[in-house]
């Protein structure tokens, strides 16, 4: 492994368009701060870079949707996202935004770099195009039925309904959103980076060279290296982004993933504008990209293609950790369907238990597979763990040693084999905990974090301190100041998962700790004075769960009624032609109901009477759902005279009442304008 001087970690620029929810938490963010605050522990020196992307087309519908401008929308949704990082403990140094000015300015250069270099070839294609907007459309500007659900409002990427990719010729009776006007293909001219020129050299980089990546990772890099790269348009017909720097592009900008990721180098350059080059440019810094799963190609093939294009001694990342899918309480976490816990609300709800999320997330991440937050599973984590181990270890800790010593490190006498047992164990796991942590391996780390709690919450109940102290002041000594060592373990180790229980317990000790003291039997000098203990970790109520149970509720069954009420709306599709002569041989009859009863023991069964103007006769529906007896009485009905007769529960019935059925299974008989006379043919 070499030996880096600094560490550049990024994070990914969440988009501006809406808040930041657990998903994101857990998959990029959290593991970033994690392994962020380790290195630094270490006295490493590192940059952590981080800000808003402010540009692409889904901010352009929102604020279209609010009747605000695009910069309105980025505005609202960088401070609330910037808020909830705070909040969290999510420290960036930089958390900048790709609206800036340096970054407009630092985009524009790098592109104008690559098309003066001649690294960009161009290509004519036919977009759809807005003829009364007189604009063109993105794909997600045209909306039109789903060719593979039927459903209405599928976007020309994308179908929420069914899910689906499409492209947007593919969508039946396409309409343009802007204008509702049917779009046209029109002639336009883009920048391509032409990726499949890199094909060799990201395979020998990545492929041959970093086999060490996370599986989903390599494999995703490798399946697109497998398919073949293609050029990739590098700009789009828009007008929100940093505009193309070049003559005759007016109206079009540069793609949303060809500035983003320059915006870690512009926040860079933002913060140091000085200095910003030796964090992307010399061999001695490790750059580290923390992602979610869908922007691996971005940040593996497309975004190490633009600086090799570039070229100007760029890195490349030392790795790129990215995470599976967090699903929320056994569902897919969906913005638009507001199905997510949203980082600003939680630290609304749960004010003080920042840690608690930090570390179910980080205890539940979905690393290798998707994994699913529970708010159940959250309580009894923060309840059991944190609390129950954690926490009550540090404090009975702390409460003896100011019970029985007012508060002062007593001193460590002869060890027994049990306090050299619990001590023998820490060097251990925070030999593991490193290497998790450096491996990117956040939810190990933590176990290993867990277990000197455990260690420690198991030494002090099987070490008895209260019981000793009632005949050896000697060995009660020894058992807390073992304790309080592991106390000071704890708040080394937890640091980078727990940082406000941790700040709380450093505070309580008294001590400025660094990440070398962990493990050393001697971290508390003896005769040092503790503060009070404070609560580290507050027990999470049933009733702070059911709110956010409840809530999810609600939203589920508002979202159960809206399909239904579509369903409803949906026809089923036609059935096998027939001809005139089968439907010929259908009598079908105008008659009135004379009397109606429930068929005994049966939900669903009515029997009629009915007058069909040929004869007075009985028919079995089940119709029972629908209409109560006295609805039927007097009603005229349409049936089917012809049917053969059935037996059903022991009465014989004789033809069959017309009812449309709806989509949603509701069921209305069919009943002419006007009263006519029984037996009218109808056909
Ligand atoms: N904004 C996508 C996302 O939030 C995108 C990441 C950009 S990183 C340069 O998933
Ligand atoms: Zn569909």
């Amino acid at each position: 492994m070499k030996d880096y001087k600094r560490t550049l970690v990024t994070a990914a620029l969440p988009y501006a368009n809406g808040p930041v929810h657990i998903g994101h938490l857990a998959g990029v963010y959290v593991p970033a701060d994690i392994y962020v605050r380790y290195l630094r522990l270490r006295g490493r020196d590192v940059l952590f870079v981080c800000g808003s992307d402010e540009h692409g087309v889904p901010i352009t519908i929102k604020a279209r949707q609010q009747g605000c401008t695009p910069q309105d929308i980025v505005d609202r949704y960088h401070n609330i996202i910037d808020g909830s990082f705070k909040a969290l403990g999510i420290n960036f140094d930089i958390y900048g935004r790709t609206s800036s000015k340096v970054h407009e300015q630092n985009a524009s250069e790098f592109f104008k770099k690559l098309y003066d270099s001649g690294k960009f070839i161009t290509k004519e294609s036919e977009q759809y195009y807005d003829p009364e907007a007189k604009t063109f459309l993105a794909d997600r500007y045209i909306v039109g039925t789903c060719p593979k659900c039927g459903s209405e409002g599928a976007y020309g990427d994308q179908c929420e309904k069914c899910g689906c990719t499409l492209s947007p010729e593919e969508l039946i009776n396409p309409k343009s959103k802007l204008s509702g006007a049917e779009p046209i293909k029109k002639k336009t001219t883009h920048w391509y980076l032409p990726l499949q020129d890199y094909e060799q050299w990201l395979r020998e980089w990545i492929l041959e060279g970093h086999k060490e990546w996370r599986p989903n990772v390599y494999g995703q890099v490798k399946s697109w290296l497998d398919g073949g790269l293609q050029p990739r348009a590098v700009t789009r017909d828009l007008d929100w982004g940093v505009p193309v720097p070049v003559e005759g592009a007016e109206g079009k900008v540069l793609y949303v993933w060809f500035d983003a990721p320059i915006g870690y180098i512009s926040n860079t350059i933002e913060l140091l504008p000085d200095s910003w080059e030796q964090w992307w440019k010399s061999e001695d810094t490790k750059l580290v990209h923390f992602i979610g799963k869908d922007n691996i190609v971005f940040h593996c093939i497309v975004f190490p293609a633009m600086l090799k294009a570039y070229g100007d001694g760029y890195i490349l990342p030392e790795n790129v950790p990215s995470n599976e899918f967090l699903n929320l309480e056994g569902d897919k976490i969906s913005t638009s369907r507001n199905w997510a816990v949203w980082a600003h609300e939680y630290v609304q709800d749960f004010p003080g238990e920042e840690d608690a999320l930090r570390y179910v997330l980080t205890a539940n991440a979905p690393e290798t597979k998707d994994n699913d937050f529970s708010w159940k599973d959250f309580q009894t984590r923060n309840n059991s763990e944190l609390v129950a181990i954690f926490g009550n270890f540090v404090n009975r800790a702390f409460v003896l040693t100011h019970k029985y010593f007012g508060g002062q490190v007593p001193a460590c006498g002869e060890l027994l084999d049990a306090d050299r047992e619990a001590l023998a164990e820490i060097p251990a796991l925070r030999a593991s905990l490193e290497k998790n942590i450096e491996g990117y391996h956040f939810r190990e780390a933590l176990k290993d974090a867990m277990s000197i709690a455990r260690v420690g919450n198991k030494y002090i109940s099987d070490a008895e301190p209260w019981k000793v102290a009632k005949t050896d002041m000697g060995r009660t000594a020894t058992i807390l100041n073992v304790c309080l060592q592991i106390c000071a373990d704890l708040a080394i180790a937890f640091e980078p998962f727990t940082p406000f229980a941790c700040g709380r317990l450093k505070d309580m000790l008294g001590l400025d700790l660094k990440w070398e003291d962990l493990g050393r039997e001697d971290i508390v000098p003896v005769g040092h004075q503790l503060g009070e203990a404070k609560l580290l970790f507050a027990k999470i109520e049933d009733e702070a769960i059911q709110k956010q149970l409840d809530r999810l509720e609600a939203i589920r069954a508002e979202r159960e009624a809206a399909a239904k009420a579509e369903a409803a709306k949906q026809v089923t599709p036609q059935k096998e032609e027939v001809t005139f002569d089968d439907f010929q041989k259908m009598d079908i009859r105008t008659a009135t109901v004379l009397a109606a009863e429930r068929v005994p023991k049966t939900d669903k069964l009515l029997k009629l009477s009915i007058d069909t103007g040929i004869d007075k006769r009985t028919i079995v529906s089940g119709i029972a759902e629908y209409y109560s007896p006295e609805e039927m009485v007097g009603k005229q009905i349409c049936i089917l005279a012809n049917l053969a007769p059935r037996v059903i529960r022991g009465i014989e019935s004789k033809g069959m009442i017309l009812m449309a059925r709806q989509n949603d299974g509701k069921m209305r008989f069919i009943t002419p304008q006007e009263t006519l006379t029984n037996g009218a043919e109808i056909g």
